[in-house]
């Protein structure tokens, strides 16, 4: 078993497709163990960031990125030509939706691609990006098998789902459980010598399916559990009760419970996403999953709840959205971190500009995003009199920097979507 002799010794060479999130502290991990590792990616613009020794990605520091370069263990490269020279080669290529909501999964295909190109005995490839039940069979052992090798004998294929939780304080990807799925128990054994060379708790699973899995159900959990709060936090606020406060009451049961808490809706480029995966592919089985429907259905609804409450509320001071000055504090998905992508900020600021409201916006890790119509907006610093001018405050992500009371003292009127001004008493403050 040559491959295992070296993973063991450090002299098998890793390669890492897609330089993202995921990619990059994985390869981080990868050459901090002693492999030498190349770090695959189409855009020649992170290759270079990271030959001048730059990070681009929050949970990954620039002098990580020196200090592999100068013990010589990475290398970036656009250069796929490489992965010729490689024992292990580790797909972390986003799988966005497409326009139609169904799987898009061209950056793998990409990926597999490039790898059948530069295909040779004794390689072992993991696929780790997000996928529904069954694409490693599909997208890489059946083409690869096609060519005449026979997989767990002459290659090794394993699926091990991300589990990179960006902005994360307490867990990166060293020590955070890794499930394994191989195609075979020789794939296991081999995938499994790998992993454990490299990460701090590995977990096995007996297929490919079963670890495909696994990462839906967990990011299906999250997202049917935010849609339940959601629809409690709707129910409330017609029942005039406080969620938030139920919220925090129910979690001083120590069993059977776990918080989730009502948002303006779910953005990043897992929990909206990863679930569709799921249920589109059983759908292929004709099985309906009804939850992650309903889930999506309310969670998607969330940024128009907003709207309805800031209607109302303006309401209160006989005023209506259009004409107003309003202010949207937080653009990111989620709070102290810098990623727009599909955040329920941009499609609030484009629900309001529809509604012919003036929007400013402000967010402390984010100076500009592209609006739906192409406009590119750019964000504001708070200051008093830009608070004290706007006919409503939305509190849409609860980075922790905001300095929250003295914002609360320089608006007339706050919508507080995440609970951000719970310490603050305050007439002029309402929640979802
Ligand atoms: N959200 C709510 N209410 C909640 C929790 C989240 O509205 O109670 C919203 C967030 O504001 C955000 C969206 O849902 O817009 C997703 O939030 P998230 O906390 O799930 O964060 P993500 O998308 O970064 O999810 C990642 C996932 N990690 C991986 O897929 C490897 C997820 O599995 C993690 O559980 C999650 O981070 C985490 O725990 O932070």
């Amino acid at each position: 078993m040559q491959l295992i002799k070296k993973i063991e010794d450090r002299s098998a060479k890793v390669g890492v497709i897609g330089l993202g999130y995921v990619g990059l502290p994985l390869a981080v991990e990868s050459a901090k163990s002693g492999f030498l590792t190349y770090g695959f990616d189409i855009n020649q613009e992170k290759v270079d960031l990271l030959s001048l020794g730059k990070s681009y990605v929050l949970d990954v520091k620039s002098d990580e990125i020196q200090e592999i370069k100068r013990i010589n263990k990475f290398h970036g490269t656009t250069v796929f030509s490489e992965i010729n020279n490689m024992d292990v080669v580790i797909i972390c290529v986003p799988t966005p939706l497409s326009k139609t909501k169904t799987p898009d999964l061209s950056h793998i295909q990409r990926a597999v691609a490039n790898i059948i190109q530069f295909m040779h005995r004794d390689l072992l490839i993991i696929l780790e990006s997000t996928t529904y039940p069954g694409t490693t069979e599909e997208l890489i052992i059946k083409p690869i098998e096609e060519l005449g090798y026979k997989v767990g004998e002459d290659f090794y294929v394993c699926f091990s789902p991300e589990r990179v939780d960006p902005g994360n304080k307490l867990y990166h990807t060293k020590n955070t459980p890794k499930v394994i799925g191989g195609a075979t128990k020789r794939c296991n054994q081999i995938v499994k010598q790998f992993y454990g060379s490299i990460l701090d708790n590995i977990v096995m699973v007996s297929s490919t399916r079963v670890s495909e899995t696994v990462k839906l159900l967990e990011n299906t959990f999250r997202s049917v559990n935010i849609g339940l709060v959601n629809e409690m936090a709707m129910m409330c606020q017609r029942m005039g009760i406080d969620i938030w406060e139920v919220i925090n009451a129910a979690s001083t049961k120590p069993f059977g419970f776990m918080p989730f808490y009502p948002g303006p809706g779910i953005g990043g480029h897992c929990i909206p996403l990863d679930p569709q995966y799921l249920a589109w592919k059983a759908k292929t089985y004709d099985y309906y999953n009804r939850f992650i429907e309903l889930a999506s259905d309310i969670n998607s609804n969330m940024p128009y709840y907003v709207i309805n409450r800031v209607s109302d509320i303006l309401n209160q001071s006989s005023k209506c959205i259009s004409g107003s000055k309003i202010l949207l504090l937080g653009l990111t998905y989620k709070k102290d971190i810098n990623d727009v992508r599909e955040s329920p900020a941009l499609i609030i600021y484009q629900l309001l500009k529809e509604r012919g409201s003036k929007v400013h916006v402000n967010d402390l890790y984010v100076d500009k995003f592209i609006a739906e119509n192409g406009e590119t907006v750019y964000t504001e610093k708070i200051t008093h009199e830009l608070l004290e001018r706007m006919d409503i405050v939305i509190l849409i992500t609860d980075h922790s920097r905001y300095h929250y009371d003295s914002i609360a003292k320089s608006c007339r009127v706050i919508l507080d979507t995440r609970n951000a001004f719970r310490h603050i008493d305050g007439e002029n403050i309402y929640k979802i």
